[in-house]
C-alpha cells in the first residue's frame, strides 16, 4: 500500500490505523510505501519510526521516498492524499494546474510500475478531478480502478441525520452524495431509510410534518454538510484530519470487502446524465471488487437541478485541466 504525502496531517491520522490493520482485517500483513516531497521527507520518516515504536503485529515493512516510481512499484492499494494546497492570492486554475502536475506523473508512474490489481484513490484537492487526471494519465489501469473521495461528505451526512432521527448511523441507509467534492455537492435523502422507514417520512415525524422535514434538509441538512469542511476549519482553526483519515479507511475497506450502498466519485459511464468520464460521486455498491454505480434511481426535479450545479462545476474543472494540456 502506497500512501502520498504521508508526512502531512491526513498521513499522521491514517498511517496507524492502517498498520493496526483497518483496511485489510487482522489477517493480512502489510506493507507500507510513503511517498513525500523532500520538504516533507523528514516528517514521513518521523512516522515511520514511530510506526516502528507500535510493533503492530501486522505491519511488516515501511519505506520513505521521494521517488513516485519507487513509491509505486508493486503497490495494490494507492492512497493519492498528498496535493498542493490554494496559496494566497492563487486563482483556481492555478490551483488545478499545480495538482495536474502532480497527479499527472503519479499516475503515468502507477501506470509503470503498480501491481495489476492496482486500486487507486485519490483524496488530495480538487479530489474529483485529481483521480481523473490521473486515471488519464495511467491508460493501461482500467479507469475504473481510480476513485475519489466523498465518503467524509457521506459520513457527515450521516452524522447530520443522527441529530434529528432517533437512530444510529448504522440504521440509516441509502444516503447519497452526488457531484463534486466541494461545496456544489448534493446530499441526497429521498432514496435513504431509517430502519425500513423513508428518512424523509422520519424526518418528518420528529420535526412536525413534511414541509418542515424538507426545511430542514434545504436550509439546515445540505448546506451544512457541504459546507462542512469550511465549518470544521472555523471551530477548530485546522482542516478535517481525523475524520478525513477515517472516511479514507472506511472507502477502501468497504471498496475491498464490499458494501450494499455508500458515496464514492467514480468514472461516470453516462449513469443519471452525468456526461461520460467525469469522476463524479454517486451511490455506489462493492461486491469486493471496486465500486459500481447503483442505478434505477428515480431522481425528481429539485434533486436534478442540483446534482446538474455540482456536475456543471465538474465540466469546468475538466475543460478547464484539458486547456492545461493535462487531459
Ligand atoms: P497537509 O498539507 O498536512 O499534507 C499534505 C502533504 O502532502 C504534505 O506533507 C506535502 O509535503 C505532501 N505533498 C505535496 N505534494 C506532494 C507530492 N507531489 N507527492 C507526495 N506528497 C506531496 O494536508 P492534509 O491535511 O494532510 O490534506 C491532504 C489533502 O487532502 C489536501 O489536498 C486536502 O484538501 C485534502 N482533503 C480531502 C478531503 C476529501 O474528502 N476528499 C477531506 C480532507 C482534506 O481536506
Amino acid at each position: 500500500m502506497t500512501i502520498t504525502g504521508a508526512g502531512g496531517q491526513i498521513g499522521y491520522a491514517l498511517l496507524f490505523r492502517i498498520a493496526a490493520g483497518a483496511i485489510v482485517g487482522p489477517a493480512r500483513p502489510v506493507r507500507l510505501r510513503l511517498l513525500e516531497i523532500p520538504q516533507g521527507l523528514r516528517s514521513a520518516e518521523g512516522a515511520a519510526l514511530e510506526l516502528q515504536d507500535c510493533a503492530f503485529p501486522l505491519l511488516r515493512a515501511i519505506e520513505v521516498t521521494d521517488d513516485p516510481r519507487v513509491a509505486f512499484d508493486g503497490c495494490s492499494i494507492a492512497l493519492l492524499v498528498g496535493a498542493r494546497p490554494r496559496g494566497p492570492g492563487m486563482e483556481r486554475a492555478d490551483l488545478l494546474a499545480a495538482n495536474a502536475g502532480i497527479f499527472g506523473p503519479q499516475g503515468a508512474a502507477l501506470n509503470d510500475v503498480a501491481a495489476d490489481d492496482v486500486r487507486v484513490v485519490a483524496v488530495g484537492n480538487p479530489a474529483n478531478t485529481n483521480a481523473l487526471i490521473a486515471a488519464a494519465s495511467a491508460p493501461d489501469i482500467p479507469a475504473e480502478r481510480f476513485s475519489a473521495l466523498t465518503r467524509l461528505d457521506h459520513n457527515r451526512a450521516l452524522g447530520q441525520l443522527t441529530t434529528v432521527l432517533d437512530a444510529g448511523p448504522d440504521e440509516i441507509e441509502g444516503v447519497t452524495i452526488w457531484g463534486n467534492h466541494s461545496a456544489t455537492q448534493f446530499p441526497d435523502v429521498s432514496h435513504a431509510r431509517v430502519r425500513e422507514r423513508p428518512v424523509r417520512d422520519a424526518l418528518a415525524a420528529r420535526l412536525g410534518g413534511l414541509e418542515a422535514a424538507d426545511a430542514w434538509l434545504d436550509d439546515v441538512f445540505i448546506p451544512r454538510v457541504a459546507r462542512r469542511g469550511a465549518e470544521i476549519i472555523d471551530v477548530r482553526g485546522s482542516s478535517s484530519v481525523a475524520s478525513a483519515a477515517n472516511a479514507v479507511i472506511d472507502h477502501v475497506r468497504d471498496e475491498q470487502s464490499g458494501t450494499a450502498w455508500t458515496s464514492a466519485g467514480v468514472v461516470s459511464h453516462g449513469e443519471y446524465g452525468v456526461p461520460a468520464g467525469l469522476v463524479s460521486s454517486f451511490p455506489v455498491t462493492s461486491h469486493g471488487d471496486g465500486y459500481r454505480v447503483i442505478e434505477g434511481l428515480h431522481v425528481d426535479e429539485r434533486s436534478r437541478a442540483r446534482i446538474d450545479a455540482s456536475v456543471a462545476e465538474l465540466v469546468a474543472e475538466r475543460d478547464a485541466v484539458r486547456d492545461l494540456g493535462a487531459l
